[in-house]
């Protein structure tokens, strides 16, 4: 008897995976129209998924054992239910499901992390229910219907990046997306082959997009654009964000208007064929501007960033939304072990990883 069946008496019609991601480079750009360097991780959520006849969602989590969620489908709506099964109703509640849903996610992706564990959820749920019920989406098409239960039910107005990560991504490559196009090309990421390892390290230090940095971030981004007189950060030029008057929200736009810089300098480099070590001053250059223009780091992060540097990586800087979760260090195959030891804390209990560049989202059964 599979776990599904334990929770909900029949067999699933599917399991799907989607993935959690790691950003390379290009934090914060994508509610600006900007540029973003994603790879999906091997990290995943794995949503096994039937339909039902009796009107109800029925979801359920490996990791939350004994706590089955219940509701009609009626009263599925933006807050209702609220936690973690508020991102399976919020895909659900888009799909036309009058007979009601059973879903049982099982991830490992460190929550809050910065890995992207919700757009793990959402996405594995939005593919399941494409094949299942509108297998005229195309999956770029899913980004939306995934963003939308963030946005509109979760209430987390993230942009497209986690989405587009883990619906799109392919393995062994990153993926170069321009957010106002949503053009975008694969680059090949074969760090382990130049003698490289990408270092996760997850503080522990848990966030929310639902909670209020990250939403002052997009309200400061929106303003400093209206100042400018620009449609969205990515068109401001660096001379005018300079001139800006308002500390503050020069700050902001200046971290916009540099992170887009240097996704389109790494990726740059990283398709000329010259050294990928090369990206590791570019990404502690992002940390700084994470650090003190847009001020979304913490000191954990500041002091993993400083000890794998002193410890001898190419590069280092914070992931994700910010306010906690993780850092990605670029070091020597060699000295994974040394920096590894190094960013821990007395009592070593930051959780460690290397990035395996993994496919997006896929059916699995
Ligand atoms: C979070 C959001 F969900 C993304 O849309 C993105 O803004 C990211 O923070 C920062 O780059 O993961």
């Amino acid at each position: 008897m599979t776990a599904f069946a334990d929770v909900f008496g029949t067999e699933p019609e599917g399991v799907w995976l989607a993935p959690g991601r790691a950003n390379v480079i290009g934090e914060h750009t994508d509610y600006n129209d900007g540029y973003v360097l994603p790879v999906a991780l091997p990290h995943r959520v794995l949503a096994s998924v039937a339909r039902r006849t009796d009107g109800l969602l029925r979801t359920a989590s490996v990791q939350q054992p004994g706590a089955v969620v219940e509701l009609p489908m009626t009263e599925v709506r933006a807050g209702n239910p609220a936690g973690w099964a508020g991102y399976v109703a919020g895909v659900a509640e888009q799909f036309d499901l009058p007979g009601g849903l059973s879903v049982l996610v099982d991830g490992d992706v460190p929550a809050g992390a910065g890995l992207s564990s919700s757009a793990a959820v959402t996405c594995s749920v939005a593919l399941a229910l494409r094949d299942l019920l509108r297998p005229d989406l195309a999956v770029e098409d899913l980004v939306d219907v995934a963003r939308r239960a963030e946005n509109d039910f979760v209430g987390a107005p993230t942009g497209i990046l986690d989405q587009s990560a883990s619906l799109l991504c392919e393995a062994g490559h990153a993926l170069f997306l321009d957010t106002r196009d949503r053009s975008r090309q694969q680059v090949p990421l074969d760090l382990a082959a130049a003698g490289l390892a990408l270092l996760v390290v997850d503080t522990g230090h848990t966030h929310s997009h639902a909670d209020g940095g990250y939403g002052d971030r997009r309200r400061e981004c929106e303003a400093a654009a209206a100042a400018l007189g620009v449609p969205a950060l990515r068109d401001a030029a660096v001379d005018d964000v300079e001139g800006m008057a308002d500390d503050l929200l020069r700050r902001r736009a200046r971290h916009i208007v540099t992170d887009n810089a240097r996704v389109l300098e790494v990726v740059r480099m990283l398709t000329d064929g010259g050294d990928p070590r090369a990206i590791g001053p570019v990404l502690t250059a992002g940390h700084v501007s994470l650090r003190d223009d847009f001020e979304i780091s913490t000191p954990e992060l500041d002091a993993v960033v400083a000890t794998a540097l002193t410890a001898g990586a190419h590069g280092a800087r914070m992931v994700g939304g910010g306010f906690g979760g993780s850092a990605i260090v670029l070091v020597e195959t060699g000295d994974l072990e040394a920096v590894t030891a190094a960013v821990q804390p007395a009592g070593g209990s930051y959780r460690t990883f290397v990035v395996v560049p993994s496919p997006g989202a896929h059916r699995v059964a």
